[in-house]
């Protein structure tokens, strides 16, 4: 069903032509255009890296990349194609999880990694003002001689780019503490998709003066314009830090656990965790983060990884110290072990296992991932009821599905149900869909709580959003952009 829907959509474009590759020349240099068209005629394989997603599960076929480095040539690229009706994929850093950031058929590729300047830094108001293709890395090195940190984290940090982040809401390991980017953000420009450069590109905390554009672009995919701009509140670096991976015996200490770390550190929980046991053995299998004791583990059904940042390092810890305390004296122990770091180099690898599991869980097969918003009592139930179905089907076999593991963000009612399969054949897609969605709306949760829609569940999107609200986005959707040339196929069914 789906495939033929995008046949139907892309019958409606252009493909790009030797014309649009000399027009582009007119005005960008011939190192930002990539093309197997002529004059260039590059192998294909040199457009595999923008075509083909992280995951290897999406591919495109885009006979074109332009990487423009401003957004005066972004606007002089989109005019072209809004005027030919070439169909063109934003892309950032392609780490996005649901095939978004790749074309379904030949669209234009506008790569965004040429534009990754700083414009501005506040050091006394906290906001930054960058180009959209700045790494999220990058942005925080910038920042750390001024004593500042961008308001988001994730295991993509080194690849993604502030721009894909803004586009997919991404939530990530600090939403706990700074909360999402409909707050942090302050201000976007954004290329519009017929070449017009909407500047809403403002630097202020609060600015009630109508509707608020910008929001709508926050989470849009590339499906309403080309962010080029993002102004974003970045945080004070806190001064003292510290994690603790606890080991639990089972699941359902992890929400008691919750409430009491959330009791007795207050300001200064900056991270709340959860890998279950599975994932962890995978995540040292395939070398990310260093194991833990052969005690810590024994025995541990799944882990959290609580970190703690504030002011002063004596009072952080005292904090910690004592809700740890608390944990081992209790007469029912939530946990069975807490392994505290002990050193910058402790902190960093505590923390790169659960960055990791991305990593790991790709390195062991291919995942079929289902990032959804359940309540936290049903992290397991989720998990469980998963496996049991994949069994129920005969599934459950080392040539078809490997492992059902879940890991996520606690704080944020965020599982990552992950389900890593030697290889992706219909039979396990048929298997886990509409069932994990039926599962997720039986929940009233979400189906996507931060890696967006994409191309994978634009067929989904009836489970979270009504009737109406789908109609909704549609109208704002033609709007913008009638011709539908901004990310077709994406987002919307
Ligand atoms: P891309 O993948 O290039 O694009 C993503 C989407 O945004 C596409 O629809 C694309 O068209 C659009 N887009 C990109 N740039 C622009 C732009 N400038 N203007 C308009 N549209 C644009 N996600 C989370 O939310 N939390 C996590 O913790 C997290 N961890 C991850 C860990 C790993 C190891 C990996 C591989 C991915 C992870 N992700 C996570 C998913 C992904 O990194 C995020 O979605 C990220 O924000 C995507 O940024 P990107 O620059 O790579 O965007
Ligand atoms: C994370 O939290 C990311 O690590 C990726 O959102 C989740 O691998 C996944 O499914
Ligand atoms: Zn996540």
């Amino acid at each position: 069903l789906r495939r033929s829907a995008h046949a139907s959509t892309s019958a409606r474009y252009n493909s790009v032509n030797a014309d649009d590759i000399a027009h582009f020349s007119k005005f960008l240099p011939t190192s930002t255009i990539l093309s197997t068209l002529p004059p260039q005629s590059l192998p294909s394989s040199e457009l595999s890296p923008f075509n083909d997603d992280w995951m290897n599960k999406y591919h495109g076929q885009s006979t074109t990349v332009v990487r423009p480095r401003n957004a005066l040539e972004v606007s002089e690229v989109v005019k072209r194609c809004n005027e030919r009706g070439i169909a063109i994929v934003p892309q950032g850093g392609n780490t996005g999880l649901v095939g978004g950031g790749v074309p379904i058929k030949d669209e234009l590729l506008i790569n965004l990694g040429n534009m990754n300047k700083v414009r501005s830094f506040d050091p006394v108001s906290g906001i930054l003002v960058a180009d959209a293709g700045c790494v999220l890395e990058s942005l925080s090195e910038y920042l750390a001689p001024h004593n500042h940190i961008m308001p988001l984290d994730l295991g993509a940090k080194g690849s993604c780019q502030i721009g894909g982040n803004v586009s997919t809401n991404a939530g990530g390991l600090r939403l706990l503490r700074y909360g999402s980017l409909h707050g942090s953000v302050l201000g976007l420009e954004v290329v519009l998709p017929d070449g017009t450069i909407l500047d809403q590109l403002s630097t202020l905390r609060k600015d009630n003066t109508g509707y608020d554009l910008k929001q709508l672009f926050i989470g849009a995919e590339g499906t309403l314009g080309i962010v080029t701009g993002v102004s974003i509140l970045t945080a004070p670096a806190p001064q003292s830090a510290s994690n603790v991976i606890l080991a639990l015996p089972k699941f359902e200490n992890v929400l008691p656990l919750f409430v009491q770390a959330k009791r007795q550190l207050s300001e200064i929980l900056s991270a709340f965790e959860f890998f279950d046991r599975e994932v962890y053995d995978l995540a040292i299998k395939h070398g990310q983060g260093r194991a833990l004791s052969e005690e810590d583990v024994e025995g541990a059904e799944c882990f959290v990884l609580m970190e703690t940042s504030g002011g002063k390092r004596e009072h952080d810890e005292e904090k910690l110290n004592q809700l740890l305390e608390t944990l081992f004296e209790s007469d029912k122990p939530l946990i069975n072990t807490g392994v505290l770091s002990q050193s910058p180099a402790q902190f960093a690898s505590m923390w790169a296992i659960r960055e990791g599991l991305t990593e790991a869980v790709s390195k062991e097969g291919k995942a079929y991932k289902y990032d959804i918003s359940v309540p936290l009592a049903k992290f397991k139930e989720v998990v469980d009821t998963t496996r049991e179905h994949l069994g129920s089907k005969g599934l459950l076999r080392d040539d078809a599905v490997k492992h059902v593991v879940g890991y996520g963000h606690v704080g944020d009612g965020n599982l990552h149900l992950n389900v890593v399969a030697a290889a992706y054949t219909p039979e396990i897609e048929a298997a886990l869909e509409p069932f994990v969605y039926e599962l997720v709306a039986s929940y009233k949760g979400s189906v996507s709580a931060e890696h967006g829609i994409g191309v994978m569940k634009t067929h989904a999107l009836h489970y979270s959003k009504s009737n109406v609200s789908i109609e909704w986005m549609k109208r704002i959707k033609q709007l913008f952009d009638p011709k539908g040339i901004m990310n077709p196929g994406k987002v919307l069914p």
